[in-house]
């Protein structure tokens, strides 16, 4: 297994986050990386690779210019007006409004964000732009013939939609080796995303693609973040219609279930016959889990990676959620492992 990492992820580090009306010790910590890293640098012995550096062009293929753009520069704006702490939004446009770009950093983090659980601190677009660098080092590890690579990305990205930020993600890392995929010559390319949360950004961004399939199970909506996208009556729209999955399930969800719905994800992919998978892994469906309500147990992380290797798709694994510092490490090598042992 190739994996590819940035420590760059440091960068982004915040020491508590609003959470239920409070500011409590933040959930997505630079640990949660140093974790995983460990796990599998144990369970895979090898070089961790850093990631290549690719510009900005590969984000400007998923990514708004504009809000490019503002992630490049909000800090500095921010910063000359407040001083060094973090940024975060002081206001956000009501629906109907002309979304106008304004003199003021706090009305734009406003224009851009979706909640207010990403702050933007001075090494942020650092941080953003190396997971990503990281996703594409590992699609094109996986176009020069890895069966799969991992790429530990920190900040992750599901919630990163074209044009705005949340949900700790800046920048769509899944999405944007997806659309690499696409520009090596890719025909198809398919997103799975195992995450807890639905992957409202990665549906937002494909949403009106053929020739990139998303599919998610996640948190029924209704229940849990993101709250307002991830329902199973959004298919996909204009050439892309038919090519979005969306498989909500229900608080206290186990493996039986999951697993159904799974089996449901990987048929769907088999019948769009991608030439590459790019799976959004996070491992915050554990019981465990700290702010969701799943109930996966540790070994069930495995069955799942041995069963996403049985579509025996070049695979690019990008890491997304997983809180339960515990268990991380673990879980994320299992499903590395179990996908190793599927592909032989
Ligand atoms: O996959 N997404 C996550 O794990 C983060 C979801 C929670 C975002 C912050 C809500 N207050
Ligand atoms: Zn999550």
């Amino acid at each position: 297994m190739q994996i590819i990492h940035s420590e760059d992820h440091r960068l982004q580090d915040v020491p508590t986050e609003f959470y239920r009306g409070r500011w409590v010790e933040a959930f997505e910590t630079p640990r949660r990386a140093e974790l995983v890293l460990a796990a599998v640098q144990r369970a895979f012995p090898g070089p961790v690779l850093a990631p290549r550096r690719f510009g900005t062009a590969p984000l400007l293929a998923v990514h708004d210019a504009g809000f490019i753009d503002f992630l490049a520069t909000i800090w500095e704006r921010w910063e000359a007006e407040t001083g060094p702490t973090p940024a975060y939004p002081n206001v956000w446009p009501p629906r109907r409004s002309r979304m106008i770009p304004t003199t003021r950093p706090g009305a734009e983090l406003g224009r851009y964000a979706i909640d207010m659980s990403s702050p933007v601190l001075a090494g942020t677009w650092q941080a953003a732009q190396s997971a990503a660098d990281c996703a594409l080092t590992g699609a094109a590890l996986v176009d020069a013939g890895a069966p799969a690579a991992f790429a530990l990305c920190r900040p992750p990205g599901h919630h990163a939609g074209r044009d705005y930020f949340g949900g700790y993600c800046f920048l769509n890392n899944a999405a944007i080796a997806a659309r690499a995929f696409r520009d090596a010559g890719a025909a198809r390319v398919a997103v799975l995303d195992i995450d807890y949360h639905h992957g409202n950004g990665t549906q937002d961004i494909f949403y009106a693609c053929a020739d990139v399939l998303t599919v998610s199970l996640h948190a029924d909506p209704v229940q849990d973040y993101p709250y307002y996208a991830g329902f199973a009556d959004e298919t996909g729209e204009g050439e892309g219609a038919g090519c979005n999955l969306n498989l909500p399930l229900p608080w206290g969800t186990g493996y039986a279930g999951w697993g159904d719905a799974l089996s449901r994800a990987l048929a769907r992919i088999a019948a769009f016959a991608p030439q590459r998978l790019v799976v959004s892994l996070g491992v915050d469906a554990f019981e465990g889990d700290p702010i969701s309500r799943f109930r996966l147990r540790g070994a069930d992380f495995a069955d799942i990676g041995r069963r996403i290797g049985g579509l025996g798709l070049p695979t690019l694994f990008v890491m997304e959620g997983g809180y339960a510092v515990e268990a991380i490490g673990d879980n994320v090598a299992s499903v590395l492992g179990g996908h190793m042992a599927a592909r032989g």
